[in-house]
């Protein structure tokens, strides 16, 4: 990677225009901590690619450096000006999944590689193991697509397999909801179950439920299990992802670009899941299970400030009534420790995990519904789609309320690199932006429902940042 980043020095690159996400971060490392570089960062592709494009109109290449998924589209616009606007020295330098696991379904894989091929001059895509990253022929504008690869730490646990099968519960189409919620309603084996699926806990009596997966899968190998069942789209539980896609069975028409996972139509994933009926010991899982379970119980009473316990609260006091849309990328995480047993209509945006578009996508889905609208996003992901309270100018059926959880900045990367330059921190708050959107604005959650009666809320929450390392760091134990 260091060899690319030299190319790049050779080719008279002095300004980076950083735009952090999981994958580019060794990338923007290299950049950060060589002195050849002045780097900028943003979390708005589209408008960092635009402010790249500025910089190199004045004549010298200048690179914007993206991860992977929607991120990199949203370097098309200003990659199609570059072009347009007399071929002007723009580069995109796309971080990619490992090239294995193209057209295999793995989250946040797409074909990035020829993206912007109607309108780069130039297209690269190497792999972070070749030893070659010559530019030849370099024109402009540019795309550089390199595969990084991304430790990944239960790869060290041991691989005994102990159990059958596992079924992953995520989100259904509305029209398989209630076949799914049948076929399993009397099932003994193991359940996860995602926050984003829709169902509660009761709906599922025989079974032993998991509901804090992300917790439970760092105290049990996922590839303990012989099988793995995904029934619903991309699940938010990281491990899965771990496990060998071999092994994998899914529905059909939820697994965009699988190849090596099975296949089964309904009528086969009934039969699958009858006549396989585990007769597995679950004791091991139980106990881990309730470990998980009274952990968080406990770190929701000492860290009351923590993103966790403040979600815990809010989903608490909304109606079972309500219309429910999840942000990435802590706060999906977060609800799935919550175990709030509601039936929500649930949405979420884990096609390729973006936070673009989101308050626009969960304006659309939750148009037209006669109850109330709740969205919670982060504030980088609310800041990305500042625009999307467009559609609140409308006078709308039902009540909105739009929740950010404030903790200045991409905290998500904090957690996992605890690097500054990753972060995109800032001090800004949301008042004047409720104001500016005529909605009214609350930033205390002990809000009484009176408080709640105006139509449109923006609710800020302002966690406690200590608070929330501190029980994910006791949880994960
Ligand atoms: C379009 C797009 N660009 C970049 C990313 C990488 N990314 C994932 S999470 C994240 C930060 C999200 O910040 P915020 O909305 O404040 O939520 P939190 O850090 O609290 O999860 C970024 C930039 C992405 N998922 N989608």
């Amino acid at each position: 990677m260091k060899k690319l980043v030299d190319e790049l020095i050779k080719i008279g690159v002095k300004k980076i225009v950083s735009c952090p996400g999981g994958r580019n971060q060794p990338l923007l490392e290299l950049f950060e901590t060589s002195n050849d570089f002045k780097v900028e960062s943003f979390f708005d592709e589209r408008s960092a690619s635009f402010y790249a494009l500025g910089l190199a109109s004045k004549g010298e290449p200048v690179v914007v450096v993206t991860t992977s998924g929607s991120a990199v589209a949203e370097c098309l616009p200003a990659m199609i000006e570059a072009k347009y606007q007399d071929f002007l020295p723009l580069i995109v330098l796309s971080a990619d999944r490992p090239r294995e696991l193209r057209y295999t379904g793995a989250p946040q894989t797409i074909p990035q590689q020829n993206i912007f091929k109607d309108f780069a001059e130039s297209l690269y895509d190497f792999d972070l193991n070749e030893e070659d990253y010559k530019l030849n022929d370099l024109k402009f504008p540019a795309h550089i697509n390199l595969c990084v690869g991304e430790p990944n730490p239960l790869k060290e646990m041991s691989l005994e397999v102990n159990f059958d099968q596992i079924i992953i519960l995520s989100r259904l189409k509305p029209e398989d909801f209630k076949e799914v919620k049948l076929l399993l309603k009397n099932y003994k084996g193991v359940i996860v179950l995602e926050a984003l699926s829709g169902f509660k806990e009761a709906d599922f009596k025989q079974a032993e439920v998991i509901r804090q997966p992300d917790a439970f899968f760092l105290k049990m190998n996922i590839k303990s299990f012989k099988k793995i069942i995904r029934i619903g789209s991309v699940p938010v539980l990281k491990a899965w992802r771990e496990a060998d896609l071999c092994s994998s069975y899914y529905l059909e028409g939820y697994f965009p670009g699988a190849v090596k996972a099975k296949k089964l139509a309904f009528k086969e994933l009934k039969d699958f899941i009858l006549s396989s009926i585990t007769n597995d010991d679950l004791k091991e899982i139980k106990e881990v299970n309730l470990k998980v379970k009274n952990t968080s119980e406990k770190l929701k009473v000492n860290y009351p400030q923590s993103e966790i316990s403040l979600l815990s609260k809010l989903v608490n006091k909304i109606p079972e009534t309500a219309s429910l849309f999840v942000g990435n990328s802590l706060p999906v995480r977060e609800l799935q420790h919550t175990e709030f047993d509601k039936g929500f209509k649930i949405f979420g945006q884990r096609g390729v995990n973006g936070i673009d578009g989101s308050l626009s996508f969960a304006l659309g889905a939750m148009s037209d519904l006669n109850e109330e609208a709740w969205v919670i996003l982060g504030d980088l992901t609310c800041l990305y789609d500042l625009q999307g309270f467009w559609p609140l100018l409308k006078k709308r059926k039902n009540k909105t309320r739009i929740v950010v959880m404030n903790n200045f900045g991409g905290q998500i990367f904090k957690k996992i690199f605890d690097k500054e330059y990753m972060l995109n921190g800032h001090q800004l708050n949301f008042k004047a932006l409720a104001d500016f959107w005529g909605l009214d604005y609350k930033n205390d959650l002990e809000l009484n429902s009176s408080e709640l009666e105006s139509n449109q809320v923006l609710i800020e929450l302002n966690p406690d940042n200590k608070q929330s390392k501190a029980f994910w760091t006791e949880q994960v134990r």
